[in-house]
């Protein structure tokens, strides 16, 4: 099936109850909202509908947000897991993170050839004394632990988008700026737009996801190919804990999702933390940590695209990205969401 076909189906075949296209409201308003479960891009419908399947029957964030972000990993012609598209070398590389209420956490990073990184970084929280495992010994970890060493096998798709991309080889990954800077009214047309162009015009590498259960337990999850047509040995701010995710349960749990480097250098995740627990609401806090990032970046700001979503421990959300274009789905009692993000520039 073809990722635009894929698309359409998310937004109208789901079968979610009160499912809409939010505009910029603000949804941190609905307090006390458990369980709940948030997650990056409109990939996050389909996730979302995986870790409402435990979160609703009374299980727990952790693994809600295992469950989530595996359904996208699943998808083959996702830019997730490993249908996404290749490093330079034409190697599909991918980075993942997970992190529970009592802050244990794991990790893995420049992983091939398996198809959840997710269980994996999972597998490292669990039963390693360690955070992050890379490259060849997460992969070693992984198939000690069970895990199939899938082929190495380019998805079409992705084989189409590096043939393109071999003619020219510029080496000028974009993360995530979007084709269109129309209004979110446009939602179904930006649909239409080819996912894989090999200027990085879509694309969309990531999952992530944080989680409030029953029991008032936040988790969080993140799950990547980082970003398409990398330099070998790559990585990005998904796998690492305060960048790309961070949660604390006092407090909230924030992932990541755009040009993982300027996430990594402002600790962004745990930054937008810091800023829910000096009373910030999840959307304000987000946003301060996106126009540091413009603060930094100067005039290149206009060349990335970085988005945070906050789930506090209320149960109220948020997010805030650099451009427009980003939007996140949040799944609750309430049925299904589809948010556009409010934006910088
Ligand atoms: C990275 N943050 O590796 C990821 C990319 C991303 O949608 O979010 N893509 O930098």
């Amino acid at each position: 099936m073809s990722m635009n076909r894929r698309r359409f189906i998310n937004l109208s075949g789901l079968g979610i109850t009160g499912f809409t296209i939010s505009g910029f409201t603000n949804p941190s308003h609905v307090m006390d909202q458990k369980p709940i479960v948030i997650s990056t891009w409109d990939a996050g419908l389909n996730a979302n509908k995986g870790a409402w399947e435990v979160l609703s029957k009374g299980g727990t964030a952790l693994d809600a947000v295992e469950k989530g972000v595996m359904v996208t990993e699943d998808e083959i012609s996702c830019c997730v897991g490993l249908g996404a598209n290749p490093d330079r070398d034409g190697h599909v590389t991918l980075d993942a993170s997970i992190m529970d209420h009592e802050f244990n956490c794991g990790s893995v990073a420049f992983l091939e050839r398996i198809k959840h990184p997710i269980s994996v970084a999972r597998k490292v929280m669990e039963k390693t004394p360690h955070v992050m495992l890379v490259g060849e010994g997460a992969q070693q970890f992984a198939i000690a632990e069970g895990f199939t060493l899938e082929s190495e096998k380019l998805s079409d798709d992705a084989q189409n988008a590096y043939q393109n991309w071999l003619k020219k080889s510029t080496y000028k990954p974009i993360i995530n700026i979007e084709r269109s800077n129309k209004p979110n009214a446009q939602l179904e047309d930006k649909y239409k737009a080819p996912t894989r162009f090999d200027n990085g015009d879509w694309n969309h590498d990531t999952i992530g996801m944080v989680a409030l259960d029953m029991h008032g337990n936040l988790s969080g999850s993140c799950t990547t190919s980082g970003a398409g047509f990398k330099m070998r040995g790559r990585v990005g701010d998904s796998p690492i804990i305060g960048a790309g995710l961070f949660v604390d349960n006092e407090v909230g749990a924030v992932v990541a999702t755009g040009q993982g480097e300027d996430v990594i250098r402002v600790a962004g995740a745990s930054a937008v933390v810091e800023y829910m627990r000096q009373g910030k609401s999840p959307q304000e806090a987000c946003k301060l940590v996106v126009e540091k990032i413009r603060r930094i970046k100067k005039e290149k700001a206009a060349a990335i695209q970085v988005c945070f979503i906050a789930l506090n421990k209320k149960g109220e959300h948020g997010s805030f990205a650099l451009h427009n274009g980003f939007n996140y789905a949040v799944q609750s009692e309430q049925g299904s969401n589809l948010i556009e993000s409010p934006f910088s520039v």
